[in-house]
């Protein structure tokens, strides 16, 4: 058994095979890191990259993501660090317009892993629900992630209502098509390109100590 197997599986919606399979490398001492980006993760762009040629369509690029959350679900426990403090209120959510969750629980997960409250506002998103949900729970941080250049604007919209309001929390973005000059325009308070870079800039936007 390999990483390579777990890869596999997901380009071929093994969805029943998959727990074993990352369990196995979980079992076997295989890094984390490993079997996230070698195997779940870069099954997903290899996915993506044939559903871009035209190899694959929507329903089997589903079937690959219940796959990959299943997958996923079994490394969810050893995302969390050893050396966990309660820090501060992140709201997370994909959004509005954009269905793509397994990034956004990905970059949860970690956080969770790191010590902080998360609330989840699920996929398709509202700009004003980030902002309600900021305000209600008086949260440090709010997490955007969106997968489709055509709903980034989103974030945009969140960011200047929570600004435009005052609130301290500060907004953080993600999400392939995502950039840092993105979060610059939008005056985001920072961006990471991956899970572990948002668990990074939360902790140094929020700092626990
Ligand atoms: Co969609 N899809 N999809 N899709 N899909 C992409 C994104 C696409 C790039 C595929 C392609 O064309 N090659 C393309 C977008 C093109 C674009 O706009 N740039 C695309 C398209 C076009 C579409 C539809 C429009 C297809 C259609 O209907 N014709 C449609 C849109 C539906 C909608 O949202 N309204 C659609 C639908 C779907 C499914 C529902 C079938 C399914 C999603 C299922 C689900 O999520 N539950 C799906 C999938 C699976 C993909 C691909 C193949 C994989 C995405 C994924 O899960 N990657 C994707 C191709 C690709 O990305 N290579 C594709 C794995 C995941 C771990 O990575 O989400 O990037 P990612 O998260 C990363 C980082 O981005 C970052 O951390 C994670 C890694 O550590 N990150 C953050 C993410 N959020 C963050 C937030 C942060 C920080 C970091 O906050 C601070």
């Amino acid at each position: 058994m390999s990483v390579q197997d777990i890869f596999n599986a997901i380009n071929e919606f093994r969805d029943t095979e998959i727990v074993n399979l990352v369990q196995a490398e979980v079992d076997a001492g295989t890094d984390i890191s490993e079997i996230l980006d070698n195997g779940l993760i870069g099954a997903m762009d290899e996915v993506g990259k044939k559903f871009g040629e035209g190899l694959l369509f929507v329903p089997e690029m589903l079937m690959a993501a219940q796959t990959m959350k299943a997958g996923l679900e079994v490394i969810r426990p050893l995302l969390a660090d050893s050396d966990t403090k309660p820090r501060g209120t992140v709201i997370i959510g994909t959004v509005k317009g954009d269905l793509h969750d397994i990034g956004k629980n990905l970059v949860a997960m970690m956080l969770e892993g790191a010590g902080f409250t998360i609330i989840d506002l699920g996929v398709d998103v509202e700009p004003q629900a980030f902002f309600d949900a900021a305000k209600e729970n008086s949260a440090e941080l709010v997490a955007m992630s969106a997968l489709l250049t055509t709903t980034m604007p989103a974030m945009e919209e969140a960011v200047k209502l929570i600004k435009d309001a005052g609130l301290p929390t500060k907004m953080v973005i993600g999400g392939a098509p995502v950039t840092q000059a993105y979060a610059d325009k939008i005056s985001a308070d920072g961006y990471s390109a991956d899970a572990p870079g948002a668990v990074e800039l939360a902790r140094s936007l929020i700092p626990g100590d």
